[in-house]
């Protein structure tokens, strides 16, 4: 099932309609099942192309800063190559991540509090002989990589939807959905860019007109908590019609949950997001407000999935924030 179009480690993943979300959403959603791919995320798709490439330059070992799911993409990627690999995460990266990126053999250090402390080691690092630095979000390759999914869009639908649904961290996957959008020629599709409150540096640097920097990261989804966007990222956003919403942690759980009942999928607060701008209405308003493409044009939510999740993670999350 390799995709063939850029890495060799990605899936060609399932793209379903699913019925409660539509139902929930008031508009056909189609899923973009990224949480299928190996190691749980999207992120094997551009990660996964740029260690590839690398391995042809001749590196002996790849190092990644990661919040998580990127560093499992890059373990998973090492491994099928025969190289070695460092994963830096910070303290928030809990221990269900770190036992995963152990059981792929990678080497790992917890570093810092937060993505940006874990990447500053990272850098140091890289400077080691022989390594190669893998950014979790901030370069072509990795656009280049994640870019494949729109392709698989294009296949799969009969027209172009009315808006591409996905969450954003450091931007990797919004610059590759973007890169993406213009290869197929959809770049007047919508891309509603989703953040959590205390990880919203897109939102942030959008109030601003310039890239900004948040003074910390106090989102439960810490996959999405780069303090800065990617430049890149924000160019997008700026370029093209990138809608930028922000949902409040307790949505993005809440989602979660209700994503697993309808669907019986378990996905990280990173991807609930996302999800709970169908569930929360949000969606149908932008729609009302001309912002994005309303029926009969379906929309797509991109699952970008995250391993950072089991049933007890569900369970800490929803009490630490106070939910029944
Ligand atoms: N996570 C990155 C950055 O973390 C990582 O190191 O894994 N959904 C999931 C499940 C993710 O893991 C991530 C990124 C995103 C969405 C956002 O992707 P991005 O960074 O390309 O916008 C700090």
């Amino acid at each position: 099932m390799a995709a063939g179009d850029g890495g060799r480690f990605h899936i060609v993943s399932p793209l379903l309609e699913s019925v409660a979300l539509s139902k929930a959403a008031g508009t056909k959603v189609y899923m973009k099942l990224e949480n299928v791919q190996p190691t749980g995320s999207f992120k094997i798709r551009g990660i996964g192309y740029t260690c590839q490439e690398a391995a042809k330059q001749g590196c002996q070992r790849f190092v990644c800063s990661s919040g998580g799911n990127a560093g499992l993409a890059m373990a998973y990627a090492a491994r099928q190559l025969g190289l070695q690999a460092t994963v830096v995460v910070p303290s928030s990266t809990g221990p269900i991540v770190v036992q995963k990126l152990r059981d792929l053999g990678a080497h790992v250090e917890i570093c810092g509090k937060v993505w940006d402390d874990a990447n500053e080691r990272a850098k140091e690092l890289a400077k080691r002989e022989g390594c190669v630095s893998i950014h979790p979000f901030d370069h072509p390759l990795v656009w280049q990589g994640h870019s494949s999914l729109v392709r698989e869009l294009r296949d799969a639908l009969e027209a172009k939807p009315g808006a591409v649904v996905l969450s954003v961290g450091g931007g990797g996957l919004l610059a590759g959905v973007a890169a993406g959008l213009r290869d197929v020629g959809w770049q007047d599709v919508p891309i509603v860019a989703v953040e959590t409150w205390g990880a919203h540096s897109l939102h942030a640097a959008l109030e601003a007109g310039r890239l900004v920097s948040l003074p910390d990261i106090t989102s439960v989804a810490k996959c999405l908590g780069a303090k800065t966007v990617s430049a890149r990222a924000l160019q997008c956003a700026q370029e093209l019609r990138v809608v930028s919403q922000v949902v409040e942690d307790a949505e993005a759980v809440q989602a979660m949950e209700r994503f697993l009942d309808d669907e019986r999928l378990l996905v990280e607060p990173a991807c609930g997001a996302a999800l709970a701008l169908l569930y929360t209405g949000r969606l149908r308003r932008l729609q009302r407000e001309g912002r994005v493409g309303a029926a009969p044009l379906p929309v797509v939510v991109v699952v970008c999935g995250g391993s950072a999740v089991d049933a007890a993670e569900l369970r800490a999350l929803k009490s630490h924030l106070g939910l029944p």
